[in-house]
């Protein structure tokens, strides 16, 4: 009986701290970025559809701040963003503020390494849980 109290004390405990976790970092448990497609290590021909997931955020264009809300990126042959850092824009940096789902990539035949980094409204990075890397090959 004293053994079944301490457990189930543990467990209101276990329980509390996971709920402190969530409350403070997000209000839902599971935030993250996905691709559609290419899937990671795919072999493909140019031009191909990059298309982009998001679970726990919703896709809103540029330029308006809303908690969870933010916009795709993404990173060809490029290095992690730090979270709150403002994203490039450039060749290697592609942003999709219109609040796009998808591009078409016209690569050259290599091997690359394709990053999805969802970030707010101001073009800054939700940082590593909100970013997805794969590696495809063009032939
Ligand atoms: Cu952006």
């Amino acid at each position: 009986m004293k053994l079944l109290t301490s457990l189930s004390l543990v467990s209101a405990l276990v329980l509390a701290t996971a709920c402190n976790t969530m409350s403070s970092t997000a209000s839902a448990p599971a935030q993250s970025v996905s691709f559609i497609s290419p899937a990671d290590g795919a072999v493909v021909t140019s031009p191909f559809v990059v298309k982009f997931g998001v679970t726990g955020m919703a896709v809103q264009p540029a330029g308006t701040m809303l908690p969870d809300t933010g916009h795709h990126h993404l990173l060809i042959n490029a290095d992690d963003i730090a979270t709150m850092a403002t994203i490039p824009a450039d060749a290697q940096h592609m942003h999709f503020g219109k609040g796009q789902t998808e591009t078409t990539l016209d690569l050259k035949p290599g091997k690359y390494k394709l990053t999805m980094q969802f970030g707010n409204g101001l073009h800054q990075a939700y940082g590593p849980a909100m970013s997805k890397s794969i590696n495809v090959t063009v032939q």
